[in-house]
């Protein structure tokens, strides 16, 4: 009898485990080839991880720029975050823009400030987007170090729909571009040009990644930062530029400095590619926008 429960093992006693009930899906990939988490609705119990990190007194940091005009969008993402992010946890919005006087007021939650940071713009959108990188790294080490334990780093023409807690909250984390959830490699845009910084070999890559949405512990998002604001630097001084920019010099960093933890598309949702099953949840939405007017100076 001995040898039969040796053999024939009760595989069913982890799934009967209190804390494991409705936190596994069936239907996608729930866990990376480097044993990384890939966070889908139902994949978490929300009650245990606040637990876990209001025992930690954890305070989140979110950084979103607003230049020019995109000072438009700030109203609806910073209301629907008050609503979606992060609540019950200490929050520190870091709102960096050129327009400061265009910055409304709004009415926060217990335990969370804003903060509005003036930097200068670019001329060019492209440039814009990509000295985000520069501007996150000089302030890891000036003030989010000292101030926040996790920072996020997001796109401001944006809105939160649903849920966005701690289960997203790792040493360092990356959001699967919607568009790219059932691309092949090959389908992937990432930079092909060998001479680039951003390049990744057509045979490599493990996700595209969104430049939207990535973060982490404020040490892990410097070194993301940083490595992406150097490798644009080294590519200008060569006249070049990766394809996406910013987002292009990200998918390479994460592609050598896997990310600990993923988000599914479920938390970076646009409504451009419709409603698949598995998408449970449409957490974080694109706000349309007109791109030439927008980015028109
Ligand atoms: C994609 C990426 C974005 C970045 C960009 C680079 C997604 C969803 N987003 O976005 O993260 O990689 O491509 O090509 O994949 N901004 C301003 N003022 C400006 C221009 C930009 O504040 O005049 C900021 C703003 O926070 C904006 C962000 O930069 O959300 C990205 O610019 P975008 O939204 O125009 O870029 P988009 O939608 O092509």
């Amino acid at each position: 009898e001995s040898q039969q429960k040796v053999t024939q093992p009760n595989i069913t006693v982890g799934a009967n485990h209190p804390s494991y009930k409705n936190c596994w899906r069936t239907d996608v990939m729930m866990v990376t080839p480097w044993l990384a988490p890939i966070v889908w609705d139902g994949s978490f119990n929300i009650d245990i991880l606040n637990a876990q990190f209001h025992q930690r007194g954890v305070r989140i940091g979110l950084t979103v720029f607003a230049i020019k005009k995109y000072t438009v969008f700030l109203k609806i993402f910073i209301e629907t975050a008050e609503k979606y992010f992060m609540v019950g946890h200490k929050v520190c919005y870091y709102v960096f823009t050129d327009r400061p006087q265009d910055i409304p007021s709004f009415s926060l939650g217990e335990g969370r400030t804003l903060n509005v940071i003036e930097v200068t713009s670019y001329k060019r959108w492209q440039d814009v987007t990509m000295r985000r990188m520069q501007i996150i790294s000089e302030n890891c080490l000036k003030r989010f170090i000292y101030e926040v334990d996790y920072l996020v780093c997001s796109d401001v023409d944006m809105m939160f729909a649903g849920h966005h807690g701690v289960e997203m909250l790792s040493d360092v984390f990356a959001a699967i571009h919607p568009g790219f959830f059932q691309a092949s490699r090959k389908q992937f845009t990432h930079e092909r040009r060998p001479e680039s910084q951003g390049y990744i070999p057509e045979d490599e890559g493990d996700y595209y990644y969104t430049g939207c949405y990535f973060g982490g512990k404020v040490e892990e998002v410097y070194k993301v930062a940083n490595f992406c604001h150097h490798a644009m630097m080294a590519d200008k001084a060569k006249n070049m530029e990766a394809l996406w920019h910013d987002e292009s010099y990200l998918n390479r960093y994460f592609l050598y400095y896997k990310p600990t933890k993923l988000l599914s598309p479920e938390y970076v949702w646009n409504n451009y590619y419709g409603s698949p099953v598995y998408v449970k949840i449409k957490r974080f939405l694109h706000v349309d926008k007109d791109f030439e007017k927008i980015r028109s100076n």
